[in-house]
């Protein structure tokens, strides 16, 4: 069949939105009709050409929500009709990750989806003269319709709205789920967020949930503040307006009783090494935890003495937040329909499929939160 897709040809260059071939669902795979897609950051980054595992051409996107409209042979966990979210993690619940209960990392098909293909090692997607075309991240949510492996789908309830639940496909379940099953953050905690975009909030967001007392925001834009404030932050600190960030935090953090000061928890949502380093060295001696959200640039590599460690700080990494997707990503839109979490204030523009290079273009002036591309 036929879809429209925005297919990014080339590094740097904007996406171009045409017609493309999307062959039908195999065994074990099911066809998605997209309706809503958020834009992250890491689309972005992908598409600027930093990612080392980015390849071109390729259909990017992997925030979406939509309906099943077919399915592969053997396919039994959904049907045509069923609302699902696409996971980038998926959950095979069969192999050695999935089994150990130790992470939410499945590595049924990592391989081929590092390398842009179906499990099966081919491509669904190609041009209208037969060139395939790359899948990314496994989802291709930039493409009215996409084909992903069963196990790459969470079946939700079908009263949640798509173009609010495209969001937890990627920032909302990474950003709350950084905060409660990554660093597992205790009621009464102080914590710093770097970086106040689509991930930050959502951190923000669960730390409020946990009932951390102090949540310190960092970024660089003081545009970020307000929207910042509405979803839990108590203090802000803009690094331009101070000598030393991580003072700054330790000081904040000092009370009468405790004068050596620093967070027990810190989340990195900026991707910049030197912040990451930053977020490490302002929590607490002996027990801070700084948790990496952010992706860095191909070649970029953190540094710290490893004294830091060696008293006490552990430094820490998520990927989807920790979630299990087909496990935890209907918990999260019940969460989101029972009032229990907020996302319509963060989604700040709607866009049509033939406006998405505009949502790239407010990623780097920092206008929006999160654009959304409806179908
Ligand atoms: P975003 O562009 O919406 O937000 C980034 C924020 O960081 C902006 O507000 C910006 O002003 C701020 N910032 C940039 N440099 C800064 C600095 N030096 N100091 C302080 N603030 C700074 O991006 P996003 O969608 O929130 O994504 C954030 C990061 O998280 C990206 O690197 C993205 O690729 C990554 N990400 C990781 C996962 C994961 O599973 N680990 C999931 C989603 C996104
Ligand atoms: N391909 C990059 C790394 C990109 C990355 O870290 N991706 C995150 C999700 S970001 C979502 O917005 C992730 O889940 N990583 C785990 C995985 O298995 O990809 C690189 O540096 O090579
Ligand atoms: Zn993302």
């Amino acid at each position: 069949m036929r879809t429209r897709a925005a297919v990014a040809v080339e590094a740097g260059k904007p996406l171009e939105v045409m017609e493309i071939n999307l062959e039908g669902p195999k065994a074990g795979e099911v066809m998605i009709e997209i309706k809503a897609t958020g834009i992250c950051h890491t689309d972005e980054f992908t598409l600027s050409g930093a990612d080392p595992e980015g390849l071109f051409p390729a259909v990017l996107g992997h925030e979406g929500a939509g309906v099943v409209v077919e399915v592969g042979a053997g396919v039994t966990s959904v049907k045509p009709g069923d609302h699902v979210i696409p996971l980038y993690t998926p959950e095979c619940r069969q192999c050695a990750s999935c089994l150990s209960g130790k992470t939410n990392l499945c590595t049924a098909i990592r391989a081929t989806q590092g390398q842009g293909f179906m499990p099966d090692g081919t491509s669904r997607f190609s041009f209208l003269d037969g060139k395939p075309i790359h899948h990314y991240m496994g989802c291709s949510t930039f493409s009215n319709f996409t084909v992903l492996p069963e196990i790459a789908v969470a079946k939700v309830r079908d009263d949640a709205p798509f173009d609010k639940i495209c969001y937890i496909g990627c920032g909302v379940t990474t950003g709350i789920g950084a905060v409660i099953n990554t660093a597992k953050v205790e009621i009464g905690a102080k914590a710093v967020v770097f970086g106040l975009g689509g991930i930050g909030l959502n951190v923000l967001q669960g730390l409020r949930l946990a009932g951390a007392d102090m949540i310190i925001g960092v970024d660089l834009n003081d545009g970020k503040k307000e929207m910042a404030e509405r979803f839990g932050m108590t203090h802000f600190i803009n690094p331009k307006n101070v000598e030393n960030v991580v003072q700054e935090i330790v000081n904040l953090t000092k009370t009468p009783f405790d004068q050596i000061g620093g967070a027990d928890y810190s989340f990195d949502c900026t991707g910049n090494v030197n912040v990451m380093r930053d977020a490490l060295e302002c929590t607490h001696r002996g027990w801070g935890q700084s948790i990496i959200i952010g992706v860095a640039p191909a070649g970029a590599e953190i540094a710290t003495r490893p004294f830091q460690l060696v008293t006490g700080r552990v430094w820490k990494g998520t990927a989807f937040g920790g979630a299990r997707g087909r496990t935890d990503v209907p918990k999260i839109v019940d969460w989101y329909m029972e009032g229990k979490i907020e996302i319509d204030p963060m989604i700040t523009h709607l866009l049509t499929l033939d406006e998405i290079n505009k949502g790239f273009d407010m990623i780097h002036t920092g206008e929006s939160i999160r654009s959304v591309v409806v179908y």
